[in-house]
């Protein structure tokens, strides 16, 4: 297949890219490389030495024979680059991972809300239009998070994007529906993908625009079979404040003796996922789309989900790290229980890989293992996310 990659410079987007190329499709990468800019803005780096992206390419051409071609704009802001690349190449999909991704950074400053809404949904809604636009049937993939639905519900699973209800009509009768999940997003990060899912729905609607949107948790893990062939194709590991996800930052906090960050009581329960789990689940969603006229595909792309006090204790229990129990600077709920439902990528073949299996790998690996490149200043997460009153 021909693939385009949104977003393919990024810590999900560039090992889809060599998982995909490696499988044989032919990949092309889009990115602005907004997310190198953003490390310069909050003068900090990757844990892991990521290569530019001239010298990535090269090395995955050497290593695997294979060649990726990359186009650097701005997909919410050039929307003729976008429009001419889709007549050019005609792909048979496109995977949308162009977003700015932090929910901290989304919330630091009112510039920085302003930024990822605009950024956000206008490079989706520049994908879909310009999908119509070009007048072909590209299957359009997109890099949602569990964050849409809220972390909590009445005790049930969380459906696959859809949830049955009963409505009452006037005249008394009950009839059943399907609606979107109602979103209850907790950062403007996370408002952003709740938008994003109109949008999908709309031009599904409206275009018969065939969409996967995939409700990704928290990704965890760096490498993948293709990242590790050489050391020029590293994948990006982010440790700091912001970008940070909570499980990376304990692995890296425990490689450096650094006592675990546990926001608040650490009752919060979140979704996660392994990074090569990650690559595979895009695969098994390009390879299994929707039909022409069907509504837009979701899938809750997460295969464990742990207590965030569960996982610090795990992490020290293993690694001997301390553990301290800061004041959460978000503003969520203190404790939820998390129940997800996931039979969709486990019926197609995802095989989940577990935590057990792999913290230790990744704490000898990756963070031991670069652990002198961490600025330990960087990693108290400092964006507040209640307005002082
Ligand atoms: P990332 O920031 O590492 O990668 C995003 C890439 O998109 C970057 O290389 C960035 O330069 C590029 N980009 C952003 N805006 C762009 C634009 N307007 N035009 C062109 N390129 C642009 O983030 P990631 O962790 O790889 O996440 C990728 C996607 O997956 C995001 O949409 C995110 O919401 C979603 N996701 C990530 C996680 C996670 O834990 N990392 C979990 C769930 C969902
Ligand atoms: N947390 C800590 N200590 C830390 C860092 C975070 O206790 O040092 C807590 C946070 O307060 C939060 C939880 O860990 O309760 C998760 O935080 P996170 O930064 O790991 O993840 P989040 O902000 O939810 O965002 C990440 C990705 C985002 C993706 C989302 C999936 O950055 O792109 O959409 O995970 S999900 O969480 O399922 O919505």
């Amino acid at each position: 297949m021909r693939i385009v990659v949104l977003g393919g410079d990024g810590f999900c987007g560039w090992p889809t890219s060599l998982y995909l190329s490696d499988l044989g499709h032919d990949v092309v990468i889009v990115d602005n490389l907004s997310r190198r800019n953003i490390d310069n803005e909050l003068e900090v780096g990757s844990l892991t030495p990521i290569a530019p992206m001239s010298v990535r390419l090269k090395a995955w051409q050497e290593v695997s024979g294979k060649e990726i071609a990359f186009h650097r704009f701005d997909v919410s802001d050039n929307y003729h680059r976008l429009l001419s690349l889709l007549r050019e190449y005609q792909p048979d999909a496109v995977v949308h991972f162009a977003e700015q991704r932090a929910a901290p950074y989304s919330m630091k400053s009112s510039w920085h809300k302003r930024y990822t809404v605009n950024n956000n949904l206008n490079a989706t809604h520049n994908l879909l239009a310009a999908v119509v636009e070009s007048g072909q049937d590209i299957h359009v993939v997109h890099l949602g998070t569990m964050g849409v639905y809220g972390y909590g519900t009445a005790g049930m699973r969380i459906p696959e994007g859809y949830l049955r209800v009963e409505v009452r009509t006037d005249d008394g009768q009950r009839v059943e529906q399907e609606i979107l999940y109602p979103t209850n997003p907790g950062s403007i990060y996370h408002l952003t993908k709740s938008q994003d899912q109109l949008f999908f729905a709309y031009y599904n609607k409206n275009d018969k625009v065939r969409v996967t949107d995939l409700h990704q948790g928290i990704v965890w893990g760096t490498q993948t079979d293709q990242t590790e062939r050489d050391e020029r194709l590293i994948n990006r590991f982010d440790y700091d404040g912001d970008y940070g996800t909570v499980l990376n930052r304990f692995l890296m906090q425990a490689a450096i003796g650094y006592p675990l960050t546990v926001h608040g009581t650490g009752g919060q329960t979140r979704a996660f996922i392994h990074i090569r789990n990650t690559v595979r689940c895009i695969e098994l969603a390009i390879t299994n789309p929707p039909e022409k006229g069907e509504r837009v595909k979701i899938f809750n792309q997460m295969t464990e989900t742990h207590r965030l006090r569960d996982l610090a204790k795990l992490v020290s229990e293993l690694t001997g790290a301390e553990i301290d129990y800061v004041e959460n600077p978000r503003n969520e709920d203190p404790e939820n229980d998390l129940f997800v439902e996931n039979s969709n990528f486990l019926e197609m073949g995802l095989e989940p890989i577990t935590l057990q299996e792999g913290l230790l790998k990744e704490v000898a690996e990756i963070a031991q293992k670069y652990a002198d490149r961490c600025d330990r200043d960087k990693i108290p997460a400092r964006s507040l996310w209640r307005t002082k009153s």
